[in-house]
């Protein structure tokens, strides 16, 4: 084979290539949708994780109060995922079903497992457990939102959004907008809590956060629950609409920040006619398996296009 006819097979042998083989690159990941929404008398309890420390197994705690667990989901933040790894989750002794592989891979390699943990999670202590194998990767933690009810606590509504949204020049995404689509009472609200979960903010890298443009926090994203994790509540309450209540994640001199999780969780004042609904699960699909950017594409293209002159200007010059 002539150099030129190597290039060209080689060019198109990495055209043609899962993404994993051209430098694991996933994509902008996806942006972070509602997978939970509801009314109950009860709690919403949302937290875990203590960064990124390469400990096997992954261990967490989670006090839940008294109460039915109606809705428990376990979101745990992956570094360094490729093809051949496993996550396997236990919450107290007992394995949660295992999807196969992440819901959402983004960036080079920041990956999203979800677990239903509704039949596994009580009230009490619960022992979370990540088990992995991944070569040079791991657990930034083991997030979980779980929905307690129980009758003599107060009325409560919320929102629960996931997802693996990757902000950086790379992406060219500067912000993660997060719309909560529904009409709230804002007549007997007593309290409003924004809870987020982000991964990989860097300390002295002025990201920002708002909630219907009130500024919450200026570099939110430091690690400060720990290695390359954030995990964070604010009081929101002042701020709530009745409409266009919005939740914006802004990059701002990061170099690169993934939100991962937000939940608006609304309690109010008994008898102010608010109806209970329940818990209502979404399940947003899976992203992030694949896509090179375009300007890797475009790199590629131009390899076979060279390799293709290359070789056909050989061509001509034979005797
Ligand atoms: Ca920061």
């Amino acid at each position: 084979m002539t150099r030129g006819a190597a290039a060209i097979a080689l060019a198109l042998l990495l055209l043609l290539a899962p993404p994993a083989a051209a430098g694991e690159w996933r994509g902008a990941g996806s942006p972070l949708a509602l997978v939970a929404e509801g009314t109950v008398h009860g709690t919403v309890l949302t937290g875990g994780g203590h960064g990124y420390t390469s400990e096997n197994p992954y261990a967490e705690y989670a006090e839940l109060p008294a109460g039915t667990v109606t809705f428990a989901r376990l979101s745990v933040p992956v570094w360094n995922y490729n093809e051949a790894d496993t996550l396997d989750v236990l919450v107290n002794g007992q394995a949660l079903p295992w999807e196969g592989a992440p819901r959402i891979v983004s960036a080079w390699g920041v990956a999203s497992y979800l677990f239903d943990a509704s039949g596994a999670a009580r009230p009490g202590t619960n022992a979370l457990e990540a088990r992995y194998v991944n070569e040079n990767g791991g657990p930034y933690g083991l997030y979980l939102t779980a929905v307690v009810e129980n009758q003599t606590m107060p009325l409560t509504r919320f929102f629960v959004y996931e997802g693996n949204a990757a902000l950086g020049p790379a992406t060219r995404l500067d912000r993660e907008v997060v719309e909560v689509d529904a009409v709230v009472e804002t007549e007997g609200l007593v309290n409003a809590t924004l809870a987020t979960m982000q991964i990989a903010g860097t300390a002295g890298e002025r990201d920002r956060l708002l909630f219907n443009d009130h500024l919450l926090g200026e570099d939110v994203g430091r690690a400060k629950t720990g290695p390359y994790l954030d995990v964070d509540t604010f009081d929101v309450t002042p701020y709530v609409n009745a409409t266009g209540n919005r939740v914006v994640f802004e990059r701002g001199d990061e170099t690169y920040i993934h939100p991962f999780a937000a939940a608006l969780v609304l309690t109010y004042a008994d008898g102010t006619g608010v109806p209970g609904t329940g818990v209502t699960v979404h399940e947003p699909g899976r992203s992030g398996g694949g896509g090179v950017p375009l300007p890797v594409v475009g790199v590629l293209l131009l390899c076979v296009a060279g390799a293709g002159y290359l070789f056909f200007d050989r061509r001509r010059r034979r005797p």
